[in-house]
């Protein structure tokens, strides 16, 4: 009997990104990302870029910190970059695929990267190799009839653009950006239907909240980043309408979504209301509803925006509104603002801790009915189709003698959270697929460990690099096989 809620055609699947998997750097022709001169990190000890400066000397650069006068991005013979290998999907993903196939993938999520076929982000013609590695990927994923759900923009933008243009604060890189997705969506069309724009585009808005002294002068500057994606966004949306009708193009928010009052303080949801509007809504209001919301001013006058636009703009963002809202859900966060002492922190968030839930490893908040939250709250406000893009947890997995690896904890953690979306479909939501993050072992984004692990197959690789790079089944893959082929009927 069924016992669940998901339609006959929900889309089950998971979801990688190219810098995070690929490897294979500077093959085939690829240029560099700026995320190809980030080195590893712990829960710790954040991340950094490295480069030399002017008088030659070694330097290294936090997310938010840009380079110094003269000073020019550097590979470091010393250092360890994570991503320069990946799980090198690049190499392997047909094995990966059938893997996919086998636990009976509807769609798969991954994402493109730009270096791979514009290798600076600025040449007239595209690299022929990147395009052939991305349309054997969608072919092989054909073969097993697995939707692509692809990303244009995942973290990884072209070092050149970075260095020499000053990245997206330039409004320059909306039309070089418009060159590669024209080139991709000409290229790829009849193999791909699913196109999300930026990954969690709303997270350069976010970055004030997670590090302390954050300068005021590059708030703004985030703002303007945001606007010139908002637009980009909104211009590759009505791009792969005209190249194809049939095209479905999405937003994809991250941050989760859901956010709760510390107290009943009325002051606390308030302002956990303007702080979901500040983090989550400012964006995506404006991907669906093609306008910045009513309250855009205040959060401009707030940090003193000024935002650099053209009228075209506006005609783009009201013409280009997303077919399909989807996001990354890890777990919920908590504002108040009152004094507190235990803050955590989670995939874009932090703020107090919530005695009422879990939390992981790495300090992040587990809660199902949160994604129910999430769904609620997002569907209610736009009723447009929903995809759960990224959902997951990041655990040290033990490989045991036998090749064999014992995850319940991953299992019960995306039980739950299919529970909470059936809920969610039957509340009225119209969710139609579930992508979860990490589907296979790869480099965690904010540490750039390996040993943050999310996936159903276990790829042997260790946090400094070292490895065969084989694979393994997790119990989690057989169990999420099996979930898929009764259609979320046996969790
Ligand atoms: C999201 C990113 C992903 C991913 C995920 C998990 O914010 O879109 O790229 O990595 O978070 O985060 P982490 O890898 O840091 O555990």
């Amino acid at each position: 009997m069924k016992q669940n809620n998901f339609p006959k055609d929900f889309l089950w699947g998971g979801a990688i990104a190219a810098n995070q998997s690929e490897g294979a750097w500077n093959v085939d022709g690829k240029g560099l990302s700026k995320t190809d001169v980030q080195s590893a990190g712990t829960v710790d000890i954040p991340r950094f870029s490295t480069y030399i400066d002017k008088d030659g000397n070694k330097g290294k650069l936090l997310p938010f910190q840009s380079l110094p006068e003269g000073a020019k991005s550097a590979v470091f013979e010393d250092t360890y970059y994570p991503y320069h290998s990946g799980i090198d999907f690049y190499h392997r993903h047909k094995e990966d695929i059938a893997l996919f196939a086998e636990m009976g993938f509807k769609i798969f999520r991954m994402s493109i990267a730009w270096t791979r076929i514009f290798p600076n982000g600025i040449e007239k013609t595209p690299n022929q190799k990147g395009l052939d590695f991305y349309k054997n990927v969608f072919l092989e994923l054909k073969k097993y009839n697995i939707e692509p759900l692809v990303t244009l923009s995942h973290y990884d933008t072209p070092l050149y653009i970075e260095e020499n243009l000053g990245g997206w604060s330039n409004r320059k890189v909306i039309d070089l950006f418009d060159t590669y997705t024209e080139t991709v969506f000409n290229e790829y069309k009849g193999l791909v239907k699913y196109w999300l724009t930026f990954n969690e585009i709303n997270t350069t808005v976010m970055l004030k909240d997670l590090f302390l002294n954050y300068p005021q002068d590059q708030i703004k500057k985030d703002y303007q980043i945001l606007h010139n994606q908002l637009v980009s966004s909104a211009r590759t949306v009505k791009k792969a309408h005209e190249i194809d009708n049939n095209y479905i193009v999405g937003a994809m928010i991250g941050g989760g979504g859901a956010k709760y009052p510390l107290t009943p303080d009325p002051e606390d949801a308030f302002a956990t209301r303007e702080s979901l509007n500040e983090s989550i809504y400012y964006t995506s209001d404006t991907m669906v509803k093609g306008k910045y919301p009513f309250y855009a001013k205040k959060i401009w006058n707030k940090y003193n925006v000024e935002l650099e636009t053209k009228e075209s703009d506006f005609v783009d963002l009201k013409e280009g509104v997303v077919d399909i809202l989807t996001f990354s859900y890890y777990g919920s966060g908590c504002y108040t603002t009152h004094e507190i002492k235990d803050m955590a922190g989670g995939n874009l968030m932090m703020g107090p801790k919530n005695p009422y839930l879990k939390y992981s490893e790495w300090g992040w908040s587990s809660d199902a009915l949160g994604l129910r939250f999430a769904l609620n709250e997002f569907y209610s406000r736009y009723e447009i189709p929903l995809m759960v893009v990224e959902n997951g947890l990041g655990a040290n997995d033990i490989l045991n003698d036998d090749k064999t690896v014992n995850d319940p904890y991953r299992i019960e953690y995306i039980k739950e959270h299919i529970i909470a979306m059936s809920d969610s479909i039957k509340d009225g939501v119209d969710l139609i697929a579930y992508t979860p993050w990490g589907c296979i072992d790869l480099v965690s984004a904010s540490t750039g460990e390996m040993k943050k692990r999310y996936g159903f197959i276990y790829v042997d690789k260790n946090n400094d690099g070292s490895g065969s790079f084989d694979r393994y089944k997790k119990d989690s893959f057989y169990w999420y096989k099996e979930v898929i082929s009764s259609n979320g009927d046996n969790l």
